[in-house]
């Protein structure tokens, strides 16, 4: 697909427009994170606090999401606030996206399905909360997110707090170094676990500036390879659940994911959910303080490059 036959699908929000065509700095976010990974109304302040942050940090927020088959870059706070009540949207990820733009449907994208619409718009800098990756167990359910190839294939930043602990968090980073990912720890020296600042692996690595991080992707564009680049911000540290607490959590969640046999799209949902009764609401917290903080740096690289 070409982004001109792409044209006819998307609608650029009209501030994102104005800023890519002056060459403005502009951030694109996700929307399966409002309509799968959030309850309402905590997902609709999310969303809202996410492009104010975005905005005073000098860049535009582009929210990325499909509606009625309309694969929109850049939401109203109008449509921003009807996606969050939005039930039964669609997962949308690398597979499934174009079903949604030629059915009419509607839906959240993923990291991967944010991804390919950001560089249609031609946006360099994506937010998200954590990225998909290995699940725990792949070995025998092959559960691995299209978002590890898309990061191998598509030229955008993503800026994430790391894989999410439900994750297998080392295979995730060998399948991102295999597939030629780089990861880059912002300011640490260990890989961040989403809820936590730490986990026992070693940041492959590490950059302490926003804009040496985009020096870095600038690099790589100009030496030829292609593909993205996955930058991982540990949680601010008043926010974070440490990882010994969250182990606990996440076993108990994960074996609910098990007995009650959930598979495919519905696991990474199914346990998002289950940890935030687990953990008495603590976890969503920490994960919108975490979006939020990945914001404000995605905001930073944007400016930079
Ligand atoms: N991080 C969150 N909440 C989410 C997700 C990430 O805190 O809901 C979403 C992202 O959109 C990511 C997706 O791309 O989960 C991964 O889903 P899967 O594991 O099915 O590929
Ligand atoms: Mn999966």
């Amino acid at each position: 697909m070409t982004p001109d036959s792409a044209k006819k699908f998307v609608d650029v929000h009209p501030p994102v427009a104005a800023a890519l065509a002056g060459g403005r700095p502009v951030v694109a976010l996700e929307s399966t994170i409002v309509t799968h990974g959030m309850p309402f109304p905590d997902n609709a302040a999310m969303a809202g606090r996410v492009e104010a942050i975005i905005e005073a940090e000098g860049a535009v927020p582009a929210t990325i999401a499909v509606i009625d088959g309309r694969l929109k870059v850049g939401l109203s706070p109008e449509e921003r606030d009807a996606l969050a009540r939005t039930i039964g949207a669609m997962k949308l990820s690398r597979a499934d996206l174009a079903f949604a733009l030629s059915e009419g449907r509607t839906g959240g994208t993923t990291v991967a399905a944010t991804m390919i619409a950001a560089a249609l718009a031609g946006i360099r800098v994506f937010a998200t909360g954590g990225i998909g990756g290995v699940h725990k167990g792949a070995e025998t359910s092959f559960d691995v997110s299209a978002d590890l190839d898309e990061l191998a294939r598509t030229p955008v930043i993503v800026v994430s707090a790391g894989a999410k602990a439900i994750l297998d968090i080392e295979k995730t980073l060998e399948v991102l170094e295999t597939r030629g990912v780089p990861v880059v720890v912002f300011g640490a020296d260990t890989v961040p676990a989403f809820w936590s600042r730490q986990s026992p692996f070693k940041a492959p690595l590490r950059l302490d500036e926003p804009a040496r991080i985009a020096s870095f992707f600038r690099t790589r564009q100009e030496i030829g390879l292609s593909g993205g680049m996955l930058v991982a911000n540990p949680v601010p540290a008043a926010d974070e659940i440490p990882a010994e607490e969250m182990a606990g959590y996440i076993d108990a969640a994960q074996k609910a994911a098990a007995a009650e046999r959930v598979s495919g799209k519905a696991v990474t949902p199914f346990l998002l959910a289950r940890l935030l009764e687990l953990t008495k609401g603590a976890s969503l917290k920490t994960n919108i303080a975490l979006v939020e903080s990945n914001a404000r740096l995605a905001a930073r690289i944007a400016l930079s490059l």
